[in-house]
């Protein structure tokens, strides 16, 4: 008698526990400010005013990036390592590279080797 009475407030105190832990994981989503958070499987770089904004991006493994030219002024995508190279790109021309290994991927405009940037790949 006293065992099938004292049941049901355990589990009451369980579902309230669970509650309480659910309401606070609710108010407080972890880390929402943090950089993981910037994390896409898809990230726009865009090409503009002679340089790549942002500059520096970091991606997690199997991320496409998609550089955009806004430019009047054509621009490229080159590898410092040559991994990867676009054509010149017009005014709203895209090219996009996946990132599948880890590593910093620094890069440049082959017309205008002063403009610079770096794909940072980190798992997450
Ligand atoms: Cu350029």
């Amino acid at each position: 008698m006293f065992a099938l009475l004292s049941r049901p407030t355990h589990a009451a105190w369980l579902t309230l526990a669970f509650a309480v832990s659910l309401a606070v994981a609710i108010c407080h989503p972890a880390n929402a400010t943090s950089p993981a958070a910037v994390v896409a499987s898809v990230q726009v770089v865009q090409i503009k005013n002679f340089a790549f904004v942002p500059a520096i991006v970091t991606v997690a493994p199997g991320t496409t990036v998609t550089w955009t030219n806004v430019d009047e002024d054509p621009h490229s995508v080159v590898a410092n390592d040559k991994g990867f190279r676009s054509r010149a790109l017009d005014t709203q021309d895209r090219y996009s590279f996946t990132f599948t290994k880890a590593g910093d991927y620094a890069y440049f405009c082959s017309l205008h080797p002063h403009m610079t940037g770096k794909i940072i790949v980190k798992p997450r």
